[in-house]
Order: structure tokens, then C-alpha cells, then sequence
């Protein structure tokens, strides 16, 4: 039986034909598969504003988490800074859950209570 390898993103239809004349014990059932393809449900990672983690570090883990250059990061971290929170990208959930965990490792062994949160795109 044919397994489908991303049950999240895809569906596997299958059909049985038996319009056979030959008796029962002699037909085979043929069958048909259909795979249909969905994009990925979106989540958005959500950097969020304290008053104690540095504004280096969190342009360090903006330009090495989240893959931004200096000035997207400075930018990205100023929103934070000023609005309490800001997006740091939008991802598959299991790429999210796994850069908000990044982010918190990286907060927890420098000491910083920086914390990052997912959103539904
Ligand atoms: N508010 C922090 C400060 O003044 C800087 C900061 C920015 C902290 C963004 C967290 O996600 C953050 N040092």
C-alpha cells in the first residue's frame, strides 16, 4: 500500500474497478491512486520586548536565527523595542517551533529573558 510521505500537505484518493466479466476468483482490482497537493498552513515567529536583554544580542539572533542582514535586523529589533513586538518571519510550524526554541536556548545559556511566540499567519 502506497504510503503517502507528508500526510499535513497531501491526500491520497484511491479507487477500486472491477468491471470484470471473468469470475470472481480470477480478477485482479486494479487500482488508482490520485495525490493532491496543498501548500503548507503558515505561521508567523513573534519577537518579543523586554527590558533586559540587550539590543545587540537581539540583533545578533535576528541576523543569525532568522537570516537578516544588519539593517533588517536593527530595524526588526527597533520595532520590538518600540512596539512591544515585532515579525521575524513566516515559516511551516515545525521550522517555527524550531527557531522559537533556538531563540530561547540561545536567551537561556546568555542569560537574557528574550522570548519569542507563534502566530497563525
Ligand atoms: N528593550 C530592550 C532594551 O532596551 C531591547 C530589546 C529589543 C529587547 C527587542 C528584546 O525583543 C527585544 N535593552
Amino acid at each position: 500500500m502506497y504510503l503517502n510521505p507528508c500526510p499535513r500537505h497531501a491526500r491520497t484518493v484511491y479507487f477500486s474497478e472491477m468491471a470484470d466479466d471473468r469470475p470472481k476468483s480470477d480478477r485482479a482490482v486494479l487500482e488508482k491512486t490520485r495525490t493532491e497537493t496543498r501548500e503548507p498552513e503558515l505561521f508567523s515567529v513573534i519577537l518579543l520586548n523586554d527590558d533586559y536583554t540587550t539590543m545587540e544580542f537581539v540583533v545578533q539572533v535576528l541576523e543569525s536565527v532568522f537570516n537578516k542582514g544588519p539593517a533588517e535586523a536593527f530595524r526588526v529589533m527597533m520595532q520590538v523595542h518600540t512596539q512591544g513586538q515585532g515579525l521575524c518571519g513566516v515559516f511551516p510550524w515545525d521550522i517555527a517551533e524550531t527557531k522559537v526554541a533556538v531563540v530561547h536556548d540561545l536567551a537561556r545559556d546568555h542569560g537574557f529573558p528574550l522570548r519569542a511566540a507563534i502566530e497563525k499567519a
